[in-house]
């Protein structure tokens, strides 16, 4: 197999031929809840500002910032109501511009996240919108006449309960918002709308900025005969139309095409398959430079997301691995096991309790040695886990409280089972505060934080992971270390060893005669001598790069949890 190297048009090739993000890491910043300097209680940019240091030890190449733009925050600045300033709270464009500046003296991008599927319903572009019928602006969203029997013009649901449409008294329409109803979707149909998104663009690429994270960015083509179609189908989960093709390469042309530097662009897309992603990813179509795509965050969903089922290790090594094929000779992967919208990886795919290192650092060097871009977020680089508090009055997540009400007033089910399914899957499990100290707030706040920091991180936290005899942050440096030096890493093939297996996590990466190989027993007990006999084989001329346990005797079982890279010869 050959490697094709990505490239973009643009691209001033970094050494090696390669774009940045290629041998690179982004780290993940939800600035609500990463450092508070004002004391309000609410993180904000001069509190990042505070912290790059740290974000320069680590050695990521680029931050992505969650969004900081003003908003009414009904979906924690999900809903914007102004694309071109800074809310208050998080501070201001002299402020941003500052973090810029001091990120861009460490080495460190700074990538935005580009919400453009929907604005916040106080935007002055819906206000207007839905000021009347005749409005200019009133083709900018999805208004439609009720159906013949005056309720919603199709039966879809909203991704935050309830339905995907709300009527506007006045005017006698109905919008359509996938997400809240304070979050009405854009209409792309219309190029006024495009217009105004690129330049909005353009706008921050001059000032500095080096990429977007392109939110639900796949759902900004609507499937119209769906919209208008006199079968209403039953949910929007797959919205997605065929323009989106056109639309982004448009957004390329308008935006990015002839602009210098190496800007990434990753777009947010739930529903897509990897016959999808090559075509949004191979960089001679102009599109994206790689997805985020959820099969594999979906295996332990049941009947929806609250639904938690076990994890079926040997259904995510096999996906993981379909991604790491299908995208092999075109394309680029993004590697992510969470994110602001999932539970923490160590407690949904690891053991948080007795393993929490152990099993924290195997995920590390399972996702960082895959081949693709990997996205760590915030806490994960000192094992921080899920939250459980004891009432639902103590979450601020609008998915996580809609749902709850839904379930529990309107389906009649049992608070407490619907309470344990927020506890597993929901969002706040990773928009607690970042726990930086031991002490009251977790050195996160000296006010009263806008969510409540983990109970546990007395013990977890970056201080006590840092001065540890095992450390998940040195852990994670080594890996990002690795990848920057390691051509094998950033580009080499991809084989899955023994996919069947229910315990035992191995693959091999190559690239111009060099192998690495990882060997992992992602369980909680021991994995017996002797390993399946391929692997043996491999592992009797190995030699140890990095390993999460001390090294043992290969004969001997592996210990739980245990992860090892090994160099082959
Ligand atoms: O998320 C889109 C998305 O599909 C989900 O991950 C979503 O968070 C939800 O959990 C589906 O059940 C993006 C953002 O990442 C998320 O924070 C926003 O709430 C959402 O879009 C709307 O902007």
């Amino acid at each position: 197999m050959t490697n094709s190297t990505p490239v973009t048009d643009t691209a001033q090739a970094a050494p090696g031929g390669s774009p940045w993000w290629t041998s690179g890491v982004v780290y993940q910043v939800y600035p609500r809840s990463f450092a508070d300097a004002d004391g309000d209680g609410i993180g904000d940019l001069a509190g990042i500002r505070g912290k790059l240091d740290y974000l320069a030890e680590l050695g990521v190449d680029a931050l992505w910032l969650s969004p900081v733009y003003p908003s009414p925050q009904h979906d924690n600045g999900y809903d914007i109501k102004d694309y071109e300033d800074i809310d208050p709270v998080f501070g201001d464009l002299a402020q941003f511009d500052l973090l810029v500046a001091e990120a861009h003296d460490r080495g460190i991008k700074i990538v935005m996240d580009l919400v453009v599927n929907h604005t916040s319903d106080e935007h002055p572009w819906f206000l207007e919108s839905k000021s009347s019928l005749t409005n200019p602006k009133r083709d900018w969203y999805w208004w439609r006449k009720p159906n013949a029997s005056n309720g919603p013009p199709n039966a879809w649901g909203s991704f935050f309960s309830g339905p995907a449409w709300t009527l506007d008294e006045a005017t006698g329409e109905y919008y359509l918002h996938l997400f809240a109803a304070q979050q009405p979707d854009l209409n792309w149909e219309n190029p006024e709308v495009r217009h105004a998104v690129y330049a909005m663009m353009n706008r921050w690429l001059d000032r500095g900025v080096d990429g977007f994270r392109m939110d639900v960015i796949n759902f900004i083509a609507k499937r119209v005969e769906l919209v208008d179609g006199p079968a209403p189908s039953v949910d929007a989960s797959c919205p997605m139309g065929p323009q989106i093709h056109d639309y982004l390469q448009e957004m390329h042309a308008a935006v990015f095409a002839g602009r210098p530097g190496e800007h990434l662009t990753v777009g947010e897309m739930p529903g897509v398959t990897t016959a999808d992603a090559l075509l949004f990813t191979d960089p001679a179509r102009h599109e994206v430079d790689m997805i985020f795509q959820f099969e594999h965050v979906s295996l332990d969903q049941g009947a929806n997301k609250f639904d938690a089922r076990p994890l079926d290790l040997p259904a995510l090594k096999r996906n993981l691995a379909h991604w790491q094929t299908d995208l092999a000779e075109t394309g680029w992967n993004s590697l992510y096991l969470n994110n602001h919208d999932q539970p923490r990886l160590v407690s949904r795919f690891g053991n948080d309790t007795t393993y929490r290192y152990e099993s924290a650092t195997l995920w590390a060097l399972v996702l960082h040695l895959q081949r693709g871009t990997p996205y760590i977020y915030q806490g994960e680089e000192i094992g921080m886990t899920n939250v459980r508090f004891d009432s639902i009055a103590d979450y601020r997540d609008i998915e996580s409280l809609n749902h709850y009400r839904e379930a529990v007033e309107e389906f009649d089910l049992d608070p407490a089972s619907v309470l344990a399914g927020v506890h597993q899957m929901g969002r706040d499990n990773a928009r607690t505060p970042m726990q930086w100290d031991a002490t009251p707030n977790a050195g996160f706040s000296t006010g009263t934080p806008w969510l409540a920091v983990n109970p546990n991180h007395t013990e977890i936290n970056v201080a006590a992971d840092r001065g540890g005899d095992r450390s998940v942050f040195r852990f994670y440096q080594a890996l990002i270390r690795l990848r920057h030096e390691s051509s094998v890493i950033s580009l080499g093939d991809f084989t899955l060893l023994e996919p069947d297996h229910g315990q035992l996590y191995a693959f091999t990466r190559s690239l111009d005669g060099e192998t690495l190989l990882v060997v992992a027993n992602a369980a909680d007990a021991p994995l017996a001598a002797p390993l399946p006999a391929a692997v043996a084989a491999l592992l009797a001329t190995a030699t140890r790069v990095l390993g999460n346990l001390p090294p043992q005797s290969p004969a001997t079982p592996l210990r739980p949890w245990e992860a090892t890279l090994y160099r082959l010869p």
